[in-house]
C-alpha cells in the first residue's frame, strides 16, 4: 500500500485528504489536500518512525496558523515591495498584506485553497491541482496549478509546480516547510548553504536590490551550528532571527544535519528563504523549534531586472521542481 488516503476534517464544507506516500525503506510523506500542505515527513529508524518537519495533527490548526505550517504559498511566495508591480507596461496595485507589501501572494493565496487530488500508485505520487483565480487574488491571469509530490526510494521528496495561465502573470510558489529534525533542537543543527550572497533588505524585509557577499552570520558556505550563527547574527545586526534570503545557484542548494540525520535541498531557482521561528509554538523565544527552507526564486524579483524572471506568460507553460533528501549518517 504505497498510497493510502484517509479524511483530515473539512473546510468550507468541503472534505479535506491527507494521503500518505510510503516507499520501500518505510520512509513516509503526508500531504493534505487543504494548501496542498505537505503535512509529515517520517523515516523509519531502529524500528520507529520519526518526524523531520513541524507539523500539526488537526486540520484547524493548520487554518489557524499565521506561520503556514508546510503550506504551499503563492502565486508568490516571497514578498512584493508595495505590493505593486508591472508586467506589459501596466502597473498592478494589489492590497498590501504585510506593512505596505504583498507577502504569500496575499490574503487569498493559495494557501487558503481546499485542492482537489488523484493517486498516480505506479509513480508513488500525488497531485493536487486548482485554478487560480484572478478574481480571489486580484493578479492577472486564471492559473490552472498542478502540485505533485513524489516520493523515490532513495528518500527523496520532490514537489512538482506545473501552471498555465490565461493571462500573463507572475508565478513563484513554494512549499513553507520547517525543518525539525527531531534528534537535538534545532539549534544544534548544522546548516550549510551553497551561497556566496544574501540579499539587503529595508526595515520592511523588501529587497533593496543590492547583494551582500556573505560573512559571519550570514556565511553558511562550510556550515554552522545554528544556535552560533544566531549569536553572531545578533553580534552583527542586532537581530534575534533569521529571516532572509540567500542567493543560489541551481542543483545542490543546503544541507542541514543532526547526529545522524541529514536533509539536503536541491532547486532549479536562484533563491532560498530561511526563517528561524516557533511554528507550532512548543518552545520560548529565540529558542527556536524549526527552521523553515523556502526555495523560490529571489523575492520582488518582478522589481529587480537581474534577480530571474517570474513572469508567466498567457499559454505557456511554467514547471519548478523542489527536492529534499534524507540521508542517515
Ligand atoms: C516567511 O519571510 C517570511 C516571514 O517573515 C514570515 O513571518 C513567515 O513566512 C511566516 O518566511
Amino acid at each position: 500500500m504505497p498510497v493510502t488516503r484517509t479524511e483530515f476534517g473539512q473546510v468550507d464544507g468541503e472534505d479535506v485528504y491527507k494521503y500518505t506516500i510510503e516507499n520501500s525503506n518505510k520512509t513516509r510523506i503526508s500531504i493534505l489536500t487543504y494548501a496542498a500542505t505537505w503535512q509529515n515527513f517520517e523515516v523509519y529508524e531502529d524500528g520507529e518512525y520519526h518526524s523531520l518537519i513541524s507539523h500539526f495533527d488537526d486540520l484547524q490548526s493548520y487554518i489557524k496558523t499565521p506561520f503556514q505550517v508546510g503550506k504551499t504559498v503563492g502565486r508568490v511566495a516571497g514578498r512584493i515591495g508595495k505590493a505593486k508591480f508591472m508586467i506589459n507596461g501596466k502597473t498592478y496595485q494589489l492590497t498590501p498584506n504585510n506593512q505596505s507589501n504583498l507577502m504569500h501572494g496575499g490574503d487569498n493565496g493559495i494557501q487558503t485553497k481546499n485542492f482537489n487530488s488523484s493517486i498516480d500508485e505506479a509513480h508513488n505520487s500525488v497531485s493536487l491541482s486548482l485554478i487560480i483565480k484572478s478574481k480571489d487574488d486580484d493578479f492577472p491571469g486564471n492559473i490552472d496549478l498542478m502540485i505533485t509530490y513524489f516520493l523515490s526510494d532513495h528518500d527523496e521528496v520532490s514537489i512538482n509546480y506545473t501552471a498555465v495561465s490565461d493571462a500573463d502573470t507572475l508565478f513563484n510558489p513554494t512549499c513553507h516547510i520547517y525543518f525539525d529534525l527531531g534528534e537535538f533542537s534545532i539549534m544544534k543543527d548544522n546548516l550549510q548553504i551553497a551561497s556566496d550572497d544574501y540579499l539587503d533588505v529595508d526595515d520592511e524585509k523588501v529587497p533593496t536590490g543590492s547583494l551582500i557577499p556573505v560573512d559571519k552570520a550570514f556565511d553558511f558556505r562550510k556550515g554552522q551550528i545554528i544556535e552560533n550563527a544566531l549569536c553572531n547574527l545578533e553580534k552583527q545586526n542586532g537581530k534575534l532571527e533569521f529571516d532572509d534570503t540567500f542567493v543560489t545557484h541551481g542543483d545542490r542548494v543546503a544541507t542541514l544535519s543532526s547526529g545522524r540525520r541529514s536533509i539536503d535541498l536541491y532547486s532549479d531557482r536562484n533563491g532560498l528563504v530561511i526563517f528561524t521561528a516557533n511554528p507550532t509554538g512548543k518552545k520560548t523565544p529565540h529558542q527556536y523549534s524549526g527552521l523553515a527552507m523556502e526555495l523560490q526564486t529571489l523575492p520582488d524579483a518582478v522589481n529587480h531586472s537581474d534577480f530571474g524572471n517570474i513572469i508567466l506568460r498567457k499559454n505557456q507553460k511554467a514547471s519548478y521542481t523542489n527536492k529534499y533528501q534524507y540521508r542517515k549518517l
